[in-house]
């Protein structure tokens, strides 16, 4: 089972403007597995499943195989991803 990306739904846009865009581009240049999760863009207050996993409602958020959700900024998360710290 891999970890899975829960992102926003505009999967075409390859910018570092898009948030979730930037974490997926480290998942890939680290060769981490993952699996996407996309959920609707508006309005925040749909996103249960989110806040339920993460506690907050922004995405990406990283959802590792015991369950448990990992949600920072995503230079941060992109940043911890490249030093290769994700899974530790
Ligand atoms: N500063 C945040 C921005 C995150 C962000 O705006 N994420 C978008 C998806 S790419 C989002 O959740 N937008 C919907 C919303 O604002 O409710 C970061 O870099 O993580």
């Amino acid at each position: 089972m891999a970890i899975k990306l829960h992102r926003c739904p505009f999967t075409f846009a390859h910018t570092d403007l898009d948030s979730c865009w930037k974490v997926q581009k480290a998942l890939d240049e680290q060769g981490i597995e993952y699996e996407i999760v996309k959920h609707g863009a508006f309005p925040r207050g749909r996103r249960k499943d989110v806040k339920e996993l993460s506690g907050q409602v922004m995405l990406p958020v990283i959802e590792f195989e015991d369950g448990t959700a990992y949600r920072a900024e995503s230079k941060d998360m992109a940043a911890r991803i490249r030093a290769g710290e994700l899974l530790s």
